[in-house]
């Protein structure tokens, strides 16, 4: 395929990059975690969108050294942000099925992070629901394991997935992402805002910490308040953005860690 051998190509040539949309506190409005979000800009021509690399990349072992490359990443701007003082928790970084299927895909990401020093605190692992769910026991035991240790373990697109609501007994899982679409929909639709006020319930009954995504405006922003979801990321707020961007929004804001 022509677009894999493009992308291997990209990897060498530092035409990838990751963004980072910041996720800000419902209550104050303050930054508190980044998501880390891949992103393929070729020399010449457009951005190539992750929807489309990352899922052509799934389907080889390009998704490895993909992974292995956004951890690098993520590890080093995280270790570089931890030492220039900037207040700033998180940096979470997105994981595939195809990447979890690699049996030492955590002993890496654990590897990585010592590497620069760096624990449970600085950075997080989202996964959609439906990996989840495929997941296997060897899988659920080094999720269990982290967990353990303190790592932060998000559902993204929560709600979407093929899933039934009693995975939420077994997993060890720290944070519910409301997927973008109820958000979207919940001014106009109550079926939308009745599926959000449920989750927003049963995360927060279950100790998790509840993140509404893809805000846009401020209609939906006063209703996910009204609901008491912790953590917002969209638009309205912030879009993925490169590292200097986030430096220049925090600058100012330095802390003594
Ligand atoms: O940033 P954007 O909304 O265009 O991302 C599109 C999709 O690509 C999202 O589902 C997001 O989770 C996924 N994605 C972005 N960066 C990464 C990454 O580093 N690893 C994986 N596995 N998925 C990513
Ligand atoms: O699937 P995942 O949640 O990992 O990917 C996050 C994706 O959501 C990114 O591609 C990001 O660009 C996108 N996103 C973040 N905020 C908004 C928003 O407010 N509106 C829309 N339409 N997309 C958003
Ligand atoms: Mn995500
Ligand atoms: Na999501």
């Amino acid at each position: 395929h022509r677009l894999v051998d493009r992308l291997e190509q990209a990897l060498d040539q530092g035409e990838l990059s990751l963004h980072y949309q910041p996720q800000v506190s419902a209550m104050s409005g303050h930054i508190e975690n980044l998501e880390a979000l891949l992103r393929w800009m070729p020399t010449e021509g457009p951005p190539i969108s992750p929807t489309e690399f990352i899922s052509l990349a799934e389907r080889s072992d390009l998704i490895h050294r993909l992974g292995d490359w956004v951890m690098e990443a993520a590890c080093r701007q995280r270790a570089r942000w931890r030492d220039a003082g900037l207040a700033l928790e998180r940096i979470d970084i997105n994981f595939s099925g195809r990447q979890m299927g690699r049996p030492d895909v955590f002993e890496r990401f654990e590897a990585c992070l010592a590497r620069y020093d760096l624990g449970p605190r600085h950075i997080g692992i989202e996964l959609t629901e439906n990996v989840l769910i495929e997941a296997d026991d060897r899988i659920l035991e080094e999720l269990r394991r982290l967990h353990r240790l303190g790592y932060r373990i998000a559902i993204d697109d929560f709600g979407t997935g093929y899933s039934s609501l009693s995975y939420l007994k077994h997993f060890p899982v720290t944070a519910l992402k409301i997927d973008r679409t109820f958000v979207r929909d919940a001014p106009d639709q109550p079926e939308d805002r009745a599926i959000m006020e449920a989750a927003v319930f049963i995360g927060h009954r279950l100790g998790l910490e509840v993140v509404a995504e893809g805000v846009e405006n401020r209609e939906q922003l006063a209703l996910i308040q009204d609901m008491r979801c912790d953590l917002i990321q969209g638009f309205y707020f912030f879009r993925p953005m490169p590292a200097a961007e986030i430096e220049r929004i925090l600058a100012g804001r330095v802390v003594g860690h």
